[in-house]
C-alpha cells in the first residue's frame, strides 16, 4: 500500500529531559518504524519560544508556557515515515496528560498540565514551518535503511 511519506517535528520538552526520558521517548518512535532525519539538543531562548508558540500568544497559559519551555535544554528531532504527522500525534496522546490514554507517551509518563513531555507538529503546514524553524537543510539527512523493506510495504 502506498501512503504519503511525511516529516514531522518533535520536541522532548524540559520535563522529558529532566526526568531522563529522552531515550525512552525516542525509542518508541524508532521501534514504531520511524526514521530519524535529524536530531539535536538545544536550549530555546525566549525569541525562539515565542515564535514557536506564536499561535498561543495572549492566551492565559502563554507566559507560563514560554517560561517552561525555556527552563532547560530540549531535544528536537525530525521523524520521517508514512503519515508521520498524525501517527506521531496519536503516539503522544491528548494535550492534557490527565486525558491521555494509557499506551500513549503522555498517558504512560505524564500527569498534569504543562508537564506533558512532548510537542509534535499538528499539520503539514506547521510541520514544514517548524522544521525550518529548528533545522538548517544540512542538518537533515536522507538515507536508506535496510530495515525499511520490513517496515514499509
Ligand atoms: P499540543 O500540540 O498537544 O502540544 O498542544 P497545543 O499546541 O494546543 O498547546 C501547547 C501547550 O500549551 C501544551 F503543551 C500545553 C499548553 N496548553 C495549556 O496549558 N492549556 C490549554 O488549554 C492548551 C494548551
Amino acid at each position: 500500500m502506498v501512503t504519503a511519506v511525511e516529516r514531522t517535528l518533535i520536541i522532548v520538552k524540559p520535563d522529558g529531559v529532566q526526568r531522563g526520558l529522552i531515550s525512552e521517548i525516542l525509542s518508541r518512535f524508532e521501534r514504531r518504524g520511524f526514521k530519524i532525519a535529524g536530531m539535536k539538543m538545544i536550549h530555546l531562548n525566549r525569541t525562539l519560544a515565542e515564535t514557536h508558540y506564536a499561535v498561543h500568544r495572549g492566551k492565559f497559559f502563554y507566559e507560563e508556557l514560554v517560561d517552561y519551555i525555556t527552563t532547560s535544554p530540549v531535544v528536537v528531532a525530525v521523524l520521517e515515515g508514512p503519515n508521520a504527522i498524525d501517527v506521531v500525534r496519536a503516539m503522544l496522546g491528548k494535550t492534557r496528560p490527565n486525558e491521555a490514554a494509557p499506551g500513549t507517551i503522555r498517558g504512560d509518563f505524564a500527569l498534569e498540565g504543562l508537564r506533558n513531555l512532548m510537542h509534535a507538529s499538528d499539520s503539514p503546514e506547521t510541520s514544514s514551518s517548524e522544521i525550518t524553524l529548528y533545522f538548517k537543510e544540512h542538518e537533515l539527512f536522507t538515507y536508506e535503511r535496510e530495515i525499511d523493506r520490513w517496515v514499509l510495504a
